[in-house]
């Protein structure tokens, strides 16, 4: 059984993990508009990828015989300046989850609840993955600067990533 400060906090986090997939949705219709597909791909892949995590914790309340309550969820931004200020906003949302994850094994601790600590190390560890993959495109996108042909060649290469089976997501 998860007590009850657990639970909540758990709820919030699976709304910050829709959150995030929203946000990345939205990157990835930004790409689109603005004829990056193969950074759309790469922004779609991503959002699956938030709500793999927010079913992880949606599970987890589940299995612990607690009760999922779905928060609404804000709008997020829809226009960015350039495809590196998508990716900065993108690596600066993910720093922002690192340290909600933070908070949540912090609670956990005070709370003794090792079941959720387990479970989130995974997400500490999925954590600075994440901040990796955005900070690597980024500097990908400053080192190509304005070029044309180099923003093209970008694309193609982002516009490989493929969503990985959530059960191969460890
Ligand atoms: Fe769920 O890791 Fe990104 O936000």
């Amino acid at each position: 059984m998860i007590n009850e400060r657990m639970q909540n906090a758990l709820n919030e986090q699976i709304k910050h993990e829709l959150e995030s997939a929203y946000l990345y949705l939205s990157m990835a219709a930004y790409f689109r508009a603005e004829g990056f597909d193969g950074m759309a791909q790469w922004m779609a892949v991503q959002a699956q990828e938030e709500f793999t995590h927010a079913m992880k914790f949606f599970d987890h309340i589940d299995e612990r015989n607690g009760r999922v309550v779905l928060k609404a969820l804000a709008q997020p931004q829809g226009e960015w300046t350039s495809p590196q200020a998508a990716f900065e906003a993108a690596y600066g949302h993910e720093r922002f989850i690192t340290g909600k994850i933070d908070d949540l094994v912090k609670i956990a601790s005070e709370e003794g609840d090792h079941a959720a600590g387990i479970m989130l190390q995974w997400f500490i560890t999925e954590q600075v993955e994440e901040e990796a993959s955005a900070l690597k495109v980024i500097e990908l996108l400053r080192r190509i600067g304005d070029s044309g042909y180099g923003l093209i060649m970008a694309d193609r290469e982002l516009g490989k990533r493929i969503a990985i089976p959530a059960d191969n997501e460890e």
